[in-house]
């Protein structure tokens, strides 16, 4: 297993020796040198405060990776951290975490950064977009598992003194166990739980992307969790408008050969895009699917393929056709289109846009001629 796949950690401050290897310190030593050092520098009022931070709208291995850590350096190296999040959190499942384990997250838009001796960030990198850090404290480390964004123009990454990114991965929380671990922090119920539905999410219960470290953090964290919470996070009781919006998406769509469009006009959760994209693709018959809805005064939209060569990124390029802006890897992308107001016929128009763009990507089947132009109700 590669440790650093992006770049080896500096693990000794004297270079000159040339011998220090991973082997002999630990990411955990290197990262309480980095935080003590930091925190000796600070203003006193700084000393021992260092937040916690992940990218917006956190998911469970995001918010799993943050409770983790705070136990670290909380109860492993006895600092106060705060955990701050950004983004209102809207899936059901995430809510359920948050709630159930009684989560402690302040808001980042309150938080006072001169207060903190420095940063650290889990489950994103400081130069991806959708990660916003205050520039008033200094990042002192990164936890990650995803690709790092590419420089252009000869940019460098940002020096951070504790940089552990591994591609190969399948969860943050994996890593963050084995720090817990290796300082010989106990897991305690709550800690243990929400870093197993972290490892759990990203790794859909160890079916993919997986690694030794993944199937032990799995495990252990399993073991020491609370099981009727961790089965009431999977199960959460849903709100009235997801049956709406369920309801909505399934009047709304059609199908076209082996793509389903669902443009569902106005929702009151934006998540409810990719729940219906997910939702559509598990149909016989389907091998695409493009969601989208208006939500506040953004288009969001969701394409799922399972096409065994499909690729989610180059097809949500040709639907959006350079509206917007997007991202994805393998069968999976999101978009979003900044719209200047919402207004009923502004949505319309955006959808038969999109609409138009995805037909044009399949083509017309001269030769099919059972599909409508307008394509097949999904309940006929
Ligand atoms: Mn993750």
């Amino acid at each position: 297993m590669t440790l650093m796949t992006e770049q080896a950690l500096p693990l000794t401050p004297d270079s000159d020796s040339g011998e220090c290897s991973a082997q002999e310190t630990k990411p955990v030593e290197h990262l309480r040198e980095v935080l003590a050092a930091a925190s000796n520098a600070a203003p006193v009022g700084a000393r021992e405060r260092f937040l916690i931070l992940t990218h917006r709208g956190p998911d469970p291995d995001a918010l799993g990776a943050c409770e983790g850590l705070r136990r670290l350096l909380s109860a492993g190296f006895g600092y106060r951290p705060v955990v701050a999040t950004l983004g209102r959190i809207h899936r059901a499942e995430n809510v359920a975490l948050v709630n159930t384990l009684d989560l402690d997250l302040e808001d980042y838009q309150k938080i006072e950064p001169g207060r903190f001796a420095g940063a650290t960030l889990v489950d994103t990198q400081p130069e991806f977009g959708h990660t916003v850090l205050p520039g008033e404290v200094p990042v002192l480390a990164v936890f990650d598992h995803h690709v790092p964004p590419k420089r252009e123009n000869g940019k460098t990454l940002l020096q951070i003194p504790h940089r552990d990114v591994r591609l190969d991965l399948g969860a943050t929380c994996s890593m963050i166990y084995e720090y817990l671990r290796d300082a010989g922090v106990e897991l305690d119920e709550k800690t243990a739980s929400a870093l197993f539905c972290g490892v759990r999410y990203d790794t859909a219960d160890l079916s993919r992307n997986v690694v030794p470290l993944d199937e032990e953090a799995y495990y252990e964290t399993f073991r020491r969790g609370d099981r009727a919470k961790i089965a009431a996070i999977d199960h959460p009781p849903l709100p009235r408008h997801y049956y709406k919006e369920t309801y909505r998406a399934l009047s709304r769509a059609r199908q076209h050969g082996p793509l389903v469009l669902a443009l569902m006009g106005k929702v009151e959760n934006p998540e409810s895009v990719a729940e219906m994209a997910d939702f559509f693709l598990r149909m016989k018959g389907c091998s695409w699917v493009v969601a989208g809805a208006a939500y506040g005064d953004e288009y969001v939209l969701s394409l799922r393929t399972d096409y065994a060569f499909g690729k989610a990124y180059p097809l949500m390029e040709r639907v959006l056709r350079g509206e917007g802006s997007f991202g994805g890897h393998g069968h999976i992308a999101g978009g979003r289109i900044c719209m200047s107001d919402d207004g009923e016929s502004t949505v319309k128009s955006i959808e038969r846009r999109l609409r138009t763009n995805a037909l044009e990507v399949i083509g017309t089947p001269d030769e099919d001629d059972s599909i409508p132009p307008e394509g097949r109700p999904i309940s006929e």
